[in-house]
């Protein structure tokens, strides 16, 4: 019997996703917008626990205040009637011509205090709906080309913008924490912040560095040809995993958004793995595009089917794990001895110089069943074994 998607699990969905209405660089819209209370009720009969938004997805770009204030009222209704909480929400700062040099990072200073003062005013929003991670995607923050960003300038740019938005949590007492999301290029030639470990290391150097961690998203590592679940392995050993984006990539090509599971699905299964075993308990948030052919039929498909696969994974996973010759196979391969450290209680560098020489032609040639091990793990996720 397979499991079936409940509140419990913590799935969540952006507006954008389900609601995105499939432009591409190339063609038009093939989808009509969708209306964020309709997405409400679809995503809370699929079994969702929550959604999140950037602010122009909710509330169109330029509304007066009046239409603003009946757009949430009406929003905050469908939240009620659906039970679904805003886990997250974030700041369209890529959409709008304004941004086309970039947002916080724009050579000009006009728009990067406007991009601020858009985050600030949907942080507002983001607290009172009961968000608690406020995600950063700096989508338009880079160049094409070497001259076109002074690099240095824009990092102390971009951390001027995250200081003075942490101090704006703090001042107005929100319970909220910031997750920049990494990606390597598109819409810009390249971004700035491209990777999980470049977000971790600029992280470093806020002034409220322990408000701001990061939100990796799959396709996003893929893209730059790196080992996504390594990048969540140690987002989670920095203590730095505020929020996750699921969703597939076939490899370093342009940002495919698939739903989670299709795709890189090895890759899928140690993210899993990776979630599972360094304890993540935010939500398991999906950031995908329904392909462009589809209807809406195939909308809701999609959203479905991202949290399955997350169940059939997480199943896979546990089998795996929990797999007595998987557990041999760890042993031989010599897994548990690297929990110990390298160093005994109290020894310094001069106990590594008193240690008689090993026999490295032994050591070069132990025996490990790092094969063996992996072939265990792709039995179980073809389904051949547990
Ligand atoms: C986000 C986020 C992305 C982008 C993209 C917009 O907030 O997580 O990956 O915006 O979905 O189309
Ligand atoms: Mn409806
Ligand atoms: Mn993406
Ligand atoms: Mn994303």
């Amino acid at each position: 019997t397979r499991p079936v998607p409940t509140p419990e699990d913590k799935f969540s969905f952006g507006l954008w996703t389900v609601g995105w209405e499939a432009r591409d660089p190339f063609g038009d819209a093939t989808r009509p917008p969708m209306d964020p209370v309709h997405a409400l009720e679809q995503l809370a009969a699929l079994g969702a626990y929550g959604v999140n938004f950037h602010d122009d997805d909710l509330i169109p770009f330029g509304s007066d205040d009046a239409t603003r204030d009946a757009i949430i009222e009406r929003f905050k209704k469908g939240l009620a009637e659906t039970g679904l909480a805003v886990t997250t929400a974030t700041t369209n700062l890529f959409t709008h011509p304004v941004f086309k040099d970039g947002a916080f990072t724009s050579n000009n200073r006009e728009v990067r205090r406007f991009a601020i003062r858009k985050v600030m005013r949907n942080i507002d929003l983001a607290a009172e709906l009961g968000a608690k991670v406020y995600v950063a995607w700096g989508g338009r923050e880079g160049a094409e080309y070497g001259a076109a960003k002074d690099v240095p300038a824009a990092l102390d740019r971009y951390r001027e913008a995250f200081n003075v938005l942490g101090d704006y949590v703090a001042d107005r007492g929100y319970d909220l924490r910031f997750a920049i999301e990494p990606k390597p290029n598109e819409p810009r030639g390249d971004i700035l912040l491209p990777t999980v470990g470049h977000a971790l290391a600029f992280i470093e150097t806020l002034d409220r560095s322990e408000m701001v961690g990061v939100n990796p998203e799959i396709g996003h590592e893929e893209m730059a040809g790196i080992n996504a679940a390594a990048g969540y392995a140690q987002a989670l050993w920095q203590g730095k995993l505020f929020h996750i984006d699921l969703n597939g990539q076939n490899g370093p090509r342009y940002d495919q958004d698939l739903r989670f599971g299709a795709g890189n699905v090895r890759g899928a299964f140690w993210v899993v793995d990776t979630l599972l075993a360094g304890g993540y308990d935010g939500p398991v948030h999906f950031d995908y595009k329904p392909v462009r052919p589809e209807t809406e039929a195939g909308v809701w498909a999609s959203a479905k089917a991202c949290m399955d696969n997350y169940l059939i994974l997480r199943d896979k996973v546990r089998a795996f794990r929990a797999d007595p010759e998987v557990q041999a196979a760890l042993e031989e391969a010599g897994l548990p001895e690297l929990a110990t450290p390298t160093l005994a209680e109290g020894e310094g560098w001069q106990a590594i110089l008193d240690d008689p020489q090993p026999d490295v032609d032994a050591l070069a040639a132990r025996e490990v069943a790092m094969e063996k091990l992996d072939q265990l793990a792709l039995e179980h996720l073809y389904g051949v074994r547990g």
